[in-house]
């Protein structure tokens, strides 16, 4: 079974979105998911003038071998468009793969380890009464766990509060949901993280008392903090019980970690920028995490994140696989495979994405009582609508970025 055609699809439905659509000589189809938000443009060219034309005539049934070749004959190592690249081509291998063996995906990678995955939503609000709001509408729609984000006061716009965002579209909206704004250059929010750790704590005491000791909540430090300011967050936090504080310091200095588990009790996760094993040996050989946050779209795919989370495994780390939604209906159908099959799954991230986007790629997940299911139709299951994709076209798009109040660029 021979590749035969490679097409790069880009489309902007809710969002940009770019996908890759590998087809056989016996005509069978397979969908990979290649997006890098506010980056999009460069994975397409990296797919199309560089991986396409060594594509075309290879073996479609040579995963790990297709994989070793775009990863090593590259030279030129690692890096999120690279691995976005390489990851396209290997889950549309393993959708082709599972529709020749008849199979969904899962089976293939081990089968069914668990009856659905436990999914977690983002809740957020510019105050307690517009968070508990939030809350009881993510219990209203059957999750079993919540991400908590909330806005400090005396700062205007932070990442993952709904309410403040200052993008255009999503004014007073989902900012969360959608935090890239269709724009030529990145909105400019503002941080501060003193403000932040004095607020934090009371605001998890609020849900706490509102919500009771039972519900599993999460919290987003976004990567703003230093590891002594983390360490202190983390501390801070405990008497709430957190699922986990994710990416609570930049996460490329992986001995940082060190100085944070130190001093907190309080569950880790990390790694939704990361993009090869190298990323996490540390973290993982010393225990340093909880949980592996990386996506297959930007982790080189389902083979080489499976070999992530099999490493984890040995040291107890268990996946929270990122789950946003500019990880495409195909990369979170790709997800749902994955930590259906592993022993060590954790939790699944998962944001609805909008209407659009659901026109444009047809799927067969469910979400019931909190539980997310990739389906039973052989491969990913699913399906993209050329026709639909091309009447949205690509628009600039960039995340936001962070200023201190005296100007200096800060992480966001
Ligand atoms: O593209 C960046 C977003 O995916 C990221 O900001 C979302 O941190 C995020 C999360 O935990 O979902
Ligand atoms: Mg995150």
């Amino acid at each position: 079974m021979k590749i035969q055609s490679a097409e790069v699809i880009v489309t902007s439905p809710d969002r940009n979105f770019v996908t890759l659509k590998l087809t056989t000589d016996d005509g069978l189809t397979g969908l990979g998911d290649a997006t890098l938000n506010g980056r999009e443009l460069a994975v397409v060219s990296y797919l199309r003038d560089h991986v396409v034309p060594l594509l075309i005539g290879r073996d479609a049934h040579q995963i790990e071998d297709t994989w070793q070749f775009l990863y090593r004959s590259a030279y030129w190592r690692r890096g999120p468009v690279t691995m976005a690249a390489i990851a396209a081509v290997d889950v549309a291998l393993w959708d082709i793969k599972a529709k020749a063996a008849g199979m969904p995906l899962y089976q293939l990678l081990g089968g069914a380890s668990r009856t659905g995955l436990m999914a977690y939503g983002h809740a957020s609000g510019r105050d307690l009464p517009e968070l508990f709001d939030n809350v009881r509408s993510y219990l209203d729609k059957g999750y079993k766990a919540i991400r908590i984000q909330t806005a400090v006061p005396g700062l205007r716009a932070i990442y993952g509060v709904a309410g403040n965002a200052t993008t255009e579209g999503n004014k007073g909206k989902r900012y969360d949901y959608e935090p890239a704004q269709r724009a030529d250059l990145p909105v400019e929010e503002d941080w501060d993280t003193r403000k932040y750790l004095t607020h934090l704590p009371g605001v998890f005491e609020a849900v706490r008392n509102e919500f009771g000791a039972d519900i599993p909540l999460l919290h987003d430090g976004h990567h703003r903090m230093t590891p002594i300011q983390a360490a202190k967050l983390g501390k801070s936090l405990e008497p709430y019980d957190l699922f986990w504080l994710e990416d609570c310091t930049p996460a490329e200095n992986q001995a940082a970690l060190r100085l944070v588990r130190q001093h907190t009790t309080t569950p880790l996760a990390i790694g939704e920028v990361f993009n090869t094993v190298w990323d996490y040996q540390t973290l993982i050989t010393e225990q340093l995490i909880d949980y592996v946050r990386s996506a297959v779209t930007h982790t080189g795919g389902i083979s080489a994140l499976k070999k992530i989370l099999d490493f984890a495994a040995q040291y107890q780390i268990k996946s929270g696989m990122h789950g946003p939604t500019d990880i495409s209906p195909v990369g979170m159908a790709a997800a749902m495979h994955l930590g259906l099959a592993i022993h060590n799954f954790g939790i699944q991230e998962y944001m609805s994405h909008g209407a659009l986007t659901n026109s444009v790629f047809q799927q067969t997940f469910t979400f019931t009582d909190g539980m997310l299911h990739p389906g039973e139709q052989p491969g990913l299951g699913v399906s993209l609508d050329v026709d639909e994709a091309g009447k949205y076209p690509y628009q600039t798009a960039y995340l936001p970025y962070n200023r201190l109040a005296d100007g200096t660029v800060h992480d966001w």
